[in-house]
């Protein structure tokens, strides 16, 4: 174990937002140790009872736009429990210092804030599209690389909020309709998603034009899913909605299938022609969505 105190330099980051940005490779390293130890406890589909959420789609790098989500959460005392849907890493400029800030408040308020696995939180993925280069430019070898990598690999891949019943996950319901319990048993520590039904809950997309589910483009082993595979999954599981990320509409959002779906993306540094938007909702499922410099402004759509 590091030197230095995890929990005294996640206050610290807590409180000053850029300090994620000048971390040594031992602060991390600690920040790293401490999340690994945590992350060890978790399943891989999460549970929580009740609370209002704020979703949060994928970041990729954008550190200030990752700064003013989590100045809401922080100041705005109506939300309980902050869930990041997956991809903080990759395409944008700092993935290390919103890894660096996410974990950091993970560390500082476990029960409230959720970091769910997404497919650039992969090595396959990571290795290409610029979080591996990342690591390289701060100074680092490849055994810190590895570690973010192997403590990616067990983080959960799902979240059920039981009162809202709704379903979080950053791609999707896989093709072969599966019980939460065998997301449960599904394998930790699978850093290259060799394990099919991992894969597709990453990398699937909703399609409205469909009703059960097709090849997808994106590759091998991916599929889009339509309303009928939707509403098969969520009677088994007796949930109402799924919310996820993981593709890049210009709204920063949108619904699916008459509202079971919503997707979600919240990064605009690597995407110019993106509007950013985040989603906030209450236990009955009133939905608030917004882009985080217009919080005041925000309605229910
Ligand atoms: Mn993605």
């Amino acid at each position: 174990m590091s030197k230095i105190n995890a929990e005294i330099l996640a206050t610290k980051i807590a409180k000053n937002y850029d300090y994620a940005l000048k971390l040594k490779e031992d602060d991390i390293r600690s920040l790293l140790a401490k999340i690994r130890y945590l992350l060890k406890k978790q399943p891989l589909c999460k549970r929580i009872k009740t609370g209002t959420v704020l979703a949060v789609g994928d970041i990729h790098g954008d550190f200030n736009m990752l700064k003013k989500v989590i100045t809401i959460f922080q100041k705005d005392k109506q939300i309980d429990h902050l869930i990041f849907l997956g991809d903080i890493v990759d395409r944008g400029s700092k993935s290390i210092a919103c890894l660096n800030l996410i974990f950091a408040l993970i560390i500082t308020q476990p029960d409230r804030v959720h970091f769910l696995r997404g497919n650039h939180e992969a090595i396959t993925v990571n290795s290409r599209y610029g979080f591996a280069d990342d690591i390289q430019a701060f100074g680092a070898d490849e055994n810190l690389y590895l570690l973010f990598n192997y403590v990616f690999s067990e983080l959960s891949l799902t979240l059920v909020h039981e009162e809202q019943k709704i379903f979080y996950v950053h791609g999707g319901i896989p093709i072969k309709p599966c019980l939460l319990e065998d997301i449960d048993k599904l394998p930790k520590g699978d850093m290259q998603l060799n394990n099919k039904t991992i894969k597709q809950l990453l990398w699937n997309d909703p399609k409205n034009e469909i009703s059960q589910y097709e090849y997808s483009i994106r590759g091998e082993g991916i599929f889009n899913y339509g309303l009928e595979l939707v509403e098969e999954f969520l009677k088994m599981n007796n949930l109402e909605m799924i919310v996820r990320a993981h593709e890049a509409f210009s709204d920063g959002y949108k619904y699916f299938f008459e509202k079971k779906v919503l997707s979600v993306f919240t990064s605009e540094e690597y995407y110019e022609y993106i509007s950013a938007k985040i989603a906030f909702i209450d236990e009955k499922r009133q939905i608030k969505i917004f882009h985080p410099s217009d919080y005041e402004n925000a309605t229910i759509r």
